[in-house]
């Protein structure tokens, strides 16, 4: 079983005398009784494989075993009768693995037997912050109130522990991967179907919603971008409120989550169909980039070092262009990097500077940015990093110019 596989590996790396404590978190508070969607620890799901709120795992390594206890809501008709079904101690073990489940109420007791009778050098919480200046999550206060009580135990941090397990993802994990990867590529189908000209760019994002939560999703992976004309040339737009014009490209970033594993893809669509020989130049410049950028992925090399092929075929380009002088301007109309781990998170745990791995699930999304022509282009795929090379994962999602023309002429079904 996978999830219990991710454990087995996490307790290889642990020295002896170590608490590990991951919390699912609880759902964060919006305003009067109502919260935001619960988006469960990334540690916790890794190393568990349940996204329920309020739910806890504890293990212990020493010399002789290793013990492990997965925490639950005690499952109560009231709360059943008003959000539904809790997750019962045989349903949270077989998909766990973990056999000792316990309800919650008695976590803290466990903890004190732990430190009571054992031997406990160190404790792992995840402390990830992402800004200095984000309220704490759980799982740091959580860490805090262990420390008050506990200040002998050195802390230490669970998301470090858990970037060289989690950069290298298992067959389950890509089999989750690519489902999500052709939920996608059905969503961007029917966008491709129903596109053109006067649509609003939300509803463009409806239509690949739409698609995504009848085939299963339960969510999309991150917020879906949906920029026209000059809105693709901002990074991260993400109102989707204006007006597809005709002869506009729309840029699309998105992707469905399933089972909790995200996909990150983008393509870049002619509003009416067509692209104009100026679109397609660039678009196919792009596209360039991004099919070096996959012949370049393998074993062995960085991110950074994929960014540096995408920045030559790019900046090589615009000068033949003319656009800019010398490769190192490139800057001018590329302003990311190309590509990012992916995995339970769109933007997946990954350190700078570490070698690509067979396992790893990247991005390879080389764009161009012409504010002054209203041209925002991005070709985003998801690359399998393999022995010798990678698998495109998104290979399915048509991309070449020819084709999309082709798809989007065709008749609504
Ligand atoms: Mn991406």
């Amino acid at each position: 079983m996978s999830f219990a596989e991710h454990r087995k590996r996490l307790y290889q790396t642990l020295p002896e005398n170590t608490l590990v404590l991951a919390y699912a978190g609880i759902p964060i508070h919006a305003n009067e009784d109502a919260y935001y969607h619960f988006a469960v620890n990334s540690q916790y799901f890794y190393l568990t494989g349940l996204d329920r709120e309020n739910t806890a795992f504890l293990a212990f390594k020493n010399a002789e075993k290793i013990s492990e206890i997965l925490f639950i809501e005690e499952p109560d008709p009231q709360s059943e009768r008003w959000t539904g079904k809790m997750p019962t101690k045989e349903e949270v073990r077989d998909i766990s693995g973990i056999q000792d489940v316990r309800y919650t109420d008695s976590l803290e007791a466990a903890i004190s037997g732990f430190l009571g009778r054992c031997r406990v050098e160190q404790a792992y919480f995840d402390l990830y912050r992402c800004q200095m200046n984000d309220l704490p999550d759980y799982n740091l206060v959580m860490a805090e109130r262990f420390r008050q009580a506990y200040p002998h135990v050195i802390l230490k941090d669970l998301h470090t522990a858990c970037v060289p397990l989690r950069e290298q993802k298992d067959a389950e994990e890509v089999d989750r991967i690519r489902k999500a990867v052709d939920i996608t590529r059905q969503g961007l189908e029917f966008v491709m179907k129903n596109l053109k000209p006067g649509m609003m760019e939300y509803q463009v994002q409806a239509d690949f919603e739409y698609t995504c939560r009848r085939l299963g999703a339960k969510r999309q992976a991150f917020p879906t971008i949906a920029g026209s004309g000059i809105n693709g040339c901002m990074m991260h737009y993400e109102t989707n409120h204006c007006q597809v014009q005709d002869g506009s490209l729309i840029l699309l970033d998105l992707g469905a989550a399933y089972e909790n594993y995200a996909s990150d893809i983008t393509r870049t669509y002619p509003a009416n169909g067509t692209f104009s020989p100026r679109q397609r130049q660039v678009y196919e410049l792009v596209l360039k980039a991004n099919e070096a950028v996959a012949a370049a992925a393998k074993p062995g090399v960085t991110l950074r070092a994929l960014n540096d092929v995408a920045r030559q075929v790019l900046g090589e380009g615009l000068v033949a262009m003319g656009m800019i002088r010398d490769v190192s301007e490139v800057g001018k109309y590329y302003m990311h990097g190309v590509s990012h781990s992916i995995g339970i998170d769109v933007h997946d745990i990954s350190l700078a500077g570490d070698l690509l791995q067979p396992g790893w699930v990247i991005s390879d999304e080389p764009g161009l940015y012409i504010d002054e022509e209203a041209i925002g282009i991005r070709i985003e795929d998801d690359l399998l990093i393999t022995e010798n090379g990678c698998e495109v994962l998104s290979k399915e999602i048509i991309k070449d110019p020819d084709a999309i023309e082709a798809f989007m002429k065709k008749p609504t079904e």
